[in-house]
């Protein structure tokens, strides 16, 4: 690992699901499937075989839970995997479908009031794959996370309705992100000490909602965080980018929501000024009681989490010792502590961990748990992270169900 590693390797990001606000929603953030963008001039008269999934990787239903372009990670198909996330295990996101990108005629272009001469779009600054691929490399370990993980619990453990995509917990994953620090190449493009914002834009199909067409993926990152932590990966677990994960190049912003690490990167404006987008302003922002008519400040951190590597209403043998196994991870602090509870919240006991505990990254931890009757039981699981924050028993309400979160009531049946 690379010396980025005992900083920046140490936190996590997040995304959010797609979380439409009500009144740009016509259906469910799944249901917005782009138009297919066209990979291939193939005459129109030939038929195409099949329409092309949002997604290129095999879904096995054991891995994943799919939500139209969306692909949840089934928290037992993490068991005995290791730390990181397999990439073939890895959930995915996206706002349309992956794209395909030819690296050898690919570009980064940076432009924009915040360089040395205001480079426009036309005249940016250009990158190459290769010539990213040459500047001095780092390893960065940190999760990415929507920022609507866990958005399933406001309805089903606080009888709310919220609207997104309905994730359980597994819309997070930690890999090693291999790639050039961000501050790198804004310095080789000429940064100056006006910038504020940086705008980075995905090179997938124009975002398409409620009949509103917003434009292309892009949210504002803050010139600060830019400069700290974020980089341009192009490397995944040891392999090459995936094409669902960003292939060639994406941004990876450790410990904020997932929507900041921008996939398919093409370009990324750097302003003298504030930017803006409807991922800043529209969505990822806290909406609803209690918060501003405009929504809260657009979000950043991702929130402490918790989950058993056990499928939903897995069935336990009573009489028996059971491992119960899990992870524990938040964007705010390093996890410390991790408790369990067999009997609905009464009592708790003191998980063993198994990962030293790092912003932004998850913490394996396991219990022995001896079941005598059968019957259903709702096992939870709290963390407290360094901040001396513990998990609550519920999160206050947001219309978008982002960031959740309160401690999970995993179900399973003793037989
Ligand atoms: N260009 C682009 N970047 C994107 C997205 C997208 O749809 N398009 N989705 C974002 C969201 S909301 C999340 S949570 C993460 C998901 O990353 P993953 O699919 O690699 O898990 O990517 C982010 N980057
Ligand atoms: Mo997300």
């Amino acid at each position: 690992m690379a010396s980025m590693t005992r900083r920046g390797v140490l936190r996590a990001t997040g995304g959010a699901a797609l979380a439409v606000p009500a009144a740009l929603a016509a259906g469910s953030p799944a249901s917005a499937l782009p138009a297919p963008s066209p990979t291939s001039s193939a005459p129109s008269a030939t038929p195409t075989p099949t329409a092309p999934s949002p997604i290129r990787k095999p879904l096995p239903a054991e891995w994943f839970t799919v939500f139209g372009t969306n692909a949840e990670t089934r928290f037992d198909a993490l068991a005995g995997t290791g730390y990181y996330t397999p990439n073939e295990r890895f959930f995915v996101r996206n706002h349309t479908a992956t794209p395909t990108i030819d690296a050898r005629t690919w570009r980064l272009r940076v432009f924009g009031s915040g360089l040395r001469g205001a480079p426009t779009l036309e005249s940016a600054v250009t990158f190459t794959y290769r010539q990213l691929l040459d500047l001095p490399a780092v390893t960065v370990s940190t999760a990415i996370e929507c920022a609507g993980n866990g958005r399933s619990f406001f309805t089903t453990q606080q009888g709310q309705a919220v609207s997104g995509t309905a994730w359980k917990l597994g819309g997070v994953g930690v890999a090693r992100w291999r790639g050039v620090r961000l501050s790198t190449v804004l310095e080789k493009a000429g940064l100056t000490g006006a910038a504020v914002d940086l705008l980075p834009r995905g090179l997938d199909a124009d975002f398409v909602t409620g009949g509103v067409n917003l434009g292309r993926v892009r949210r504002v990152l803050p010139v600060g965080k830019a400069l700290d932590d974020v980089i341009l990966a192009y490397g995944m677990n040891g392999e090459r980018l995936p094409a669902d994960h960003g292939f060639p190049v994406r941004l990876v912003v450790p410990s904020w929501i997932g929507i900041a690490s921008i996939k398919w990167l093409g370009d990324i404006e750097v302003s003298a000024t504030p930017l803006s987008s409807p991922w800043d302003t529209e969505f990822y922002r806290l909406f609803g009681p209690g918060h501003p008519a405009e929504g809260s400040a657009p979000l950043t951190r991702q929130v402490t989490k918790s989950a058993f590597e056990l499928g939903w209403n897995a069935q336990l043998a009573a009489g028996r010792t059971h491992r119960l196994t899990g992870r524990s991870w938040s964007g705010r602090g390093a996890v410390r502590t991790v408790e369990v509870s067999v009997d609905g919240g009464d009592s708790w006991r003191r998980a063993t961990l198994r990962d030293p505990g790092a912003t932004g990254r998850w913490v394996r931890w396991d219990l022995p748990w001896r079941p005598e009757h059968a019957g259903a039981v709702q096992l939870l699981a709290r963390a407290s992270d360094s901040t001396g924050a513990t998990q609550p028993t519920a999160t206050p309400l947001n219309t978008l169900g982002y960031l959740f979160d309160a401690v999970v009531r995993h179900p399973v049946t003793v037989t």
